[in-house]
This record gives C-alpha cells, sequence and structure tokens, in this order.
C-alpha cells in the first residue's frame, strides 16, 4: 500500500519530471528554429562561377528550410570575416589564389575545409593559340622577351602589356625575377578584364592576359598558358631557389590545382544538415563550364542560370543531402 506522504512524494516527482521534459522539449525546439531562422551567410567574389556557385548551394540551403543570404567580398578579405563567424560558407577557393592564407586559418582552427569539386584548375598568364604564329617558342616563358614588341600599347611603353585582374597575383614579383620586359596592367573590374579580352578574341589581336580553367574561354577560343618554370612552395618562400637567386616567384602558378569549399569552423555545429550537404556537393569541368558560359558567352543573369540549374538538376543535387535531412524538401 502506498501512503498519502509517499503518495504527494511520488505525485511531485512526476510534475519535476513532466517540467523538466517540456523545458528541455523546448529548448530543443528554440535551437531547432533558431538554427532556421539565423540566416546561412554565404560570400560571394568576383568572377562568375564562383557567384553562381553561390547562388545554387544558396538555392540548396534554402529548399531544406534555411535562410541564405548573399555577401559580396574581395577573395583576399574574405578570410577574417569567415574565422569569426560572420560569414559561413565559401563555395570556390581556387589553390592558385591565396591557398596559403586558407591553410593558415584552418591550421588556427577557425576554418575548416569541405572537401574538393571534383575539378583540376589552373590560373595562369594565357595568349589566343593565333598569336604563335608571330612568336615562335611560344608556350614557353623563354620567346616572350623575342616578342614583347607583340604586346606593346601606350600605356606600358616601351615594354609589353600583360593585363590581369583584382586578384593580387604575384605577377610583378615574377616579372623581376624573370627579367621579363612586360608591365602589368591590372583592371579593377574582373568584367573589364573578361571584355578586353573579348574584343582582342574578335579581332585576332595579341593578348597577353590572366586567365584561368575551368573557364569561358575552355569552350570556343583556342589558347594556352604560359609554360613558367615549375611551381614549388620554395619557390615563394626561398629566393636561392629557381634560376634567379637573389628573388621569389621565378616560377609559374601551380597546375593541376584544387578547388575546394570552405567554411566557418562553427558551422557542422550550428547548421549541421547544411554543412553536410556542402561537403557533399562537388561540380565537375563540365558542368561548371556549361554554368560559366550561359552567363559570359549568353550572358544571361547568374541569378537565373542558378535558379534554372536547380529546376533541371533535382536529382544531381537532392543526392547531396544526406537523408535525414531531406524532411524540409517539398514534392522532390
Ligand atoms: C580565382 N580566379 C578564378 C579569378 O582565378
Amino acid at each position: 500500500m502506498i501512503n498519502h506522504r509517499n503518495q504527494n512524494k511520488l505525485r511531485s516527482f512526476f510534475i519535476i519530471n513532466l517540467f523538466f521534459t517540456i523545458a528541455s522539449f523546448s529548448l530543443y525546439q528554440i535551437a531547432v528554429c533558431n538554427s532556421f531562422e539565423k540566416p546561412i551567410k554565404i560570400v560571394t567574389n568576383n568572377w562568375t562561377s564562383q557567384i553562381i556557385l553561390s547562388h545554387i548551394t544558396g538555392a540548396i540551403f534554402e529548399e531544406m528550410g534555411f535562410r541564405v543570404e548573399y555577401h559580396p567580398m574581395d577573395s583576399r578579405e574574405q578570410w577574417g570575416g569567415i574565422y569569426r563567424g560572420k560569414y559561413h560558407v565559401q563555395i570556390e577557393v581556387w589553390e592558385g589564389n591565396g591557398s596559403k592564407l586558407f591553410q593558415r586559418m584552418i591550421k588556427a582552427g577557425g576554418i575548416v575545409d569541405a572537401g574538393n569539386h571534383d575539378i583540376r584548375t589552373r590560373e595562369e598568364w594565357w595568349y589566343p593559340s593565333y598569336v604563335e604564329k608571330s612568336c615562335p617558342g611560344l608556350p614557353s616563358w623563354k620567346a616572350l622577351n623575342n616578342c614583347y614588341q607583340l604586346f606593346v600599347v601606350p600605356e606600358t611603353v616601351p615594354k609589353g602589356r600583360y593585363l590581369s585582374g583584382p586578384w593580387g597575383k604575384p605577377d610583378r614579383a615574377r616579372i623581376r625575377a624573370l627579367n621579363l620586359k612586360f608591365k602589368v596592367v591590372e583592371m579593377k573590374k574582373a568584367v573589364d578584364l573578361r571584355e578586353r579580352l573579348k574584343q582582342a578574341l574578335n579581332k585576332r589581336q595579341p593578348i597577353l592576359v590572366f586567365n584561368w580553367t575551368p573557364n569561358w574561354t575552355d569552350v570556343d577560343f583556342e589558347g594556352k598558358f604560359i609554360e613558367f618554370p615549375e611551381y614549388t612552395l620554395e619557390c615563394e618562400t626561398d629566393p636561392k631557389w629557381g634560376i634567379n637567386p637573389d628573388f621569389h616567384h621565378d616560377c609559374g602558378n601551380p597546375k593541376n590545382g584544387w578547388l575546394k569549399k570552405a567554411t566557418w569552423s562553427g558551422m557542422e555545429k550550428e547548421w549541421p544538415c547544411a554543412f553536410q550537404t556542402l561537403v557533399n556537393i562537388s561540380f565537375n569541368n563540365r558542368m561548371l563550364i556549361h554554368l560559366i558560359y550561359k552567363v559570359d558567352i549568353d550572358r544571361q543573369k547568374i541569378e537565373s542560370v542558378a535558379s534554372e540549374w536547380i529546376k533541371q538538376h533535382a536529382l544531381t543535387w537532392t543526392k547531396w543531402i544526406p537523408n535525414h535531412c531531406r524532411n524540409h524538401l517539398q514534392n522532390r
């Protein structure tokens, strides 16, 4: 028999238990709701593929029920903000584009490497193939000083022009180390570099530019990268390395570079499903070139190219979402 006192004890035990159950359940609810309320901030940079992939990633997150914001930023200035959790996702980190800083931040713990795309990249000096007729010896860098005259413009007289973009490459250091008769002209806006290159290609004028792959030039335009001495890390850190014992950068950029995704280190805890999906996201060269072409050649809007891709490729992107994260997907 349970006496009166024990009954009371039992009752308060149940009430306390009930209280804790409700409390922890609502805490759980708050946590879950928060993660859907708090926007995932995606960094966008200033080249086409990066912006398209950012919008595709954002659209996938939205389909999963998350809120998303896009924050345009210079790729050289993004790391501090991602490190501190002010921004959360970077969908394209190029090996040739500041990977040293990226590695340092991973070591320091604020940034997480969220895996590779299935893509080999290269960023380097580039010329259209028709230039080879007037400059035998290309694509070797050694041919450059024999035909720099082809590239002279009023702005760079008496030197040849090397046209670059706003990504802070070590071109001046390389020109000095390899004693090249060239001067860097840096376009402030990435789209201006694209338009200048298109103009030159249309008129079949000689031009030497910063270019990369995958890019729109992979489709209809024949061109080659300059072959500089092979890149090594020592070339950047040890002046004695390479053919010039006094200076760094007597070498090219990395060939067969990787293309990675990166996040703020708190992302996995804050939005585990979005994080896992990001890890799974992987574009290949063919997919990327196709997307870039629609924007840079067909001149379609980035946002509509991204949303069109989402509509047409549900089979591809739903596979990137882990099974237990699919409850928000509607009618898929
Ligand atoms: C990072 N970029 C594609 C402009 O070389």
